[in-house]
């Protein structure tokens, strides 16, 4: 048996996991926990997998608070028995939904046979995706979201994380900067438009929710017909946000006409389409709670997300790549990149998107 499966069996025996070991993959997804595969055969001789991850340390400093807002958030969610739920997460004999090896925290929960996508052209798909995230909106719409832990202080407050961006231009440790000042002229000429939503938070105009905050379609768990949405998770970052945060991450990523990654930026755009499908879904379950400023919020929200990310992606390119996963030198460049062709795409759509929002509004009410 190899290190790593020694490691995991143990892990799953830690979280009191019974059955025979079989074996173990490694998940390549999400950039930044390490996220395993984990198979037992039972007793009466099933195999039964496992999701076991390694929480990243440097991007959770709590690993602790993390899973405390899980525990909370999936107890809130499985209590409400709707046909979309979140995944089990299984606790060690002392009760605790995380386990630490010295080094590192853990965490397992059951994995649930499901298709994942990662981009969209298909409006029914798109339409049960934004139906998801506006019925997990709705599934907290009760819960107090003063309960949570901010895992991540100011996670998506853009006027920090562009500040944090130009300082780190400016201090330079890899010398770097130079090559990407395009990049930083733009970020710097839409600044104040990216930091609406933080602005409006500021001055009492928006309230908190409990959000996601990483709403990307490949957080949703479809059927193996790929119709409806079984579950949705990585709840890593669930935390009091705006509502906009959900919707405008979605949108960047999934209504993207490439990969959030692509290095074939230039080809990088909001499929208005999917944009449309995906409001009309996300709408149809959460225009009943969403006040009319939080609705005027939602067709810029995917612009200010992909600037948002492009900065923390140029940022982590400057400082030598210590935050996301990455597999060559210059991906989180490449990543900053495409993010950046979307947003200019994305401004240009704004008197669309606007007009789009409020159709999708109408027909809901009619
Ligand atoms: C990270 O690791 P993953 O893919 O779940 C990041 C998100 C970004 C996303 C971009 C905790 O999420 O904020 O939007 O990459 N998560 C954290 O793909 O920083
Ligand atoms: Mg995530």
């Amino acid at each position: 048996m190899s290190d790593i499966d020694a490691q995991l069996k143990s892990i799953c025996k830690s979280f009191c996991i019974s059955g025979d070991y079989v074996d173990s993959e490694e998940l390549k997804i999400g950039n930044v926990n390490k996220t395993y595969k984990v198979t037992f055969c039972n007793l009466e001789g099933a195999f039964e997998s496992y999701i076991v991850q390694a929480i990243n340390g440097f991007a959770f400093h709590n690993p602790e608070q993390v899973m405390h807002n899980i525990d909370l958030v999936t107890k809130h969610i499985r209590s409400k028995a709707s046909e979309q739920s979140v995944p089990y997460f299984h606790h060690t004999a002392e009760q605790k939904p995380f386990m630490f090896d010295g080094e590192r925290y853990w965490r397992a929960c059951d994995y649930i046979p499901s298709h994942t996508f990662y981009t969209c052209d298909n409006g029914s798909i798109m339409r049960e995706t934004g139906r998801a995230f506006g019925r997990f909106q709705r599934q907290l719409e009760d819960f107090d979201f003063s309960k949570l832990f901010e895992t991540i202080p100011n996670f998506h407050n853009t006027p920090k994380r562009l500040e944090t961006l130009f300082a780190n231009a400016k201090s330079d440790p890899c010398g770097l900067a130079k090559s990407v000042q395009p990049e930083l002229n733009y970020i710097a000429s839409v600044r104040d438009e990216a930091c609406l939503l933080t602005q409006m938070l500021e001055d009492g105009k928006l309230p908190l929710r409990v959000t996601h905050n990483d709403t990307k379609i490949n957080n949703l768990l479809f059927d193996q017909n790929k119709h409806k949405v079984l579950a949705i998770v990585d709840l890593d970052t669930v935390m009091p946000g705006l509502v906009a945060h959900d919707f405008g991450d979605a949108i960047r990523y999934a209504a993207n006409r490439v990969a959030e990654d692509s290095p074939d930026y230039e080809k990088a755009g909001c499929d208005l389409t999917m944009f449309r499908a995906f409001t009309e879904g996300f709408l149809s379950q959460t225009s009943a709670i969403l006040t009319e400023t939080e609705i005027g919020t939602l067709a810029l929200s995917p612009f200010i997300m992909a600037v948002e990310l492009a900065s923390r992606f140029l940022d982590d390119y400057l400082i030598g790549n210590r935050y996301f996963n990455i597999n060559y030198p210059e991906h989180n460049l490449t990543r900053a990149r495409c993010q950046l062709a979307l947003a200019h795409d994305l401004k240009q759509k704004q008197p669309r998107m606007q007009a789009i929002v409020h159709e999708c509004l109408r027909l809901i009410e009619r």
